[in-house]
């Protein structure tokens, strides 16, 4: 018997379509291509969507979730928690970052600043694969976000071909 959660909502549906948007960040050898979308999970419904650079500047799948969901509802992304609804989830093909290069907040303290007011903000993360010790080490993003109450879900199914379109523009070692 399937739990309710899984009834409401079809995980790796989610992951697809975030695995589909990170195919549409331009390929770069120093970050990764990441997708993620934006659910309310009590209504089933996408509310905003996002890939690595896809706003300007050097942009996050994540961040560009948040700030185009709070663009559409004219607010700062610092206030974007005000227009979440209570159950409102993220998808993401990578773990969120926990660190960034400087001048840039990383993706967890953005999904935690969205639960600072009274109600409830991003509660869940479900997310493909967990960062790549590649660039910042060991990703303490999961481990940030659950110290705060946030889960973390892995969705399994989709690794290998979201471990290749993040690293699509990676030099390999058979190309060195
Ligand atoms: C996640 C993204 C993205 C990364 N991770 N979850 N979403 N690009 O959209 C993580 C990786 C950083 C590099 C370079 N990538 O991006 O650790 O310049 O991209 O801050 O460490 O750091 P910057
Ligand atoms: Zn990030």
């Amino acid at each position: 018997m399937e739990d309710n959660d899984t009834v409401r909502n079809d995980h790796l549906a989610y992951m697809r379509l975030a695995l589909s948007l990170a195919r549409k960040s331009p390929p770069k050898p120093t970050n990764f291509c990441v997708g993620a979308v934006l659910v309310d999970a009590a209504t089933n419904t996408v509310l905003s969507t996002g890939y690595t650079l896809e706003l300007p500047g050097n942009t996050h799948a994540e961040q560009c979730c948040l700030q185009k969901h709070a663009a559409a509802h004219d607010l700062p992304e610092e206030q974007v928690s005000r227009a979440l609804p209570a159950e409102t989830v993220i998808y993401t093909t990578m773990e969120p970052c926990g660190k960034r290069s400087p001048g840039n907040l990383p993706c967890v303290e953005r999904i935690l600043r969205t639960r600072t007011d009274q109600k409830g903000g991003i509660s869940k993360v479900y997310l493909g694969v967990k960062e790549p010790e590649k660039f910042i080490g060991q990703n303490v993003g999961q481990t940030k976000l659950r110290e705060a109450g946030i889960e973390c879900i892995h969705v399994p199914g989709l690794e290998k071909d979201i471990l290749e379109t993040a690293t699509a523009g990676h030099i390999k070692e058979s190309d060195a």
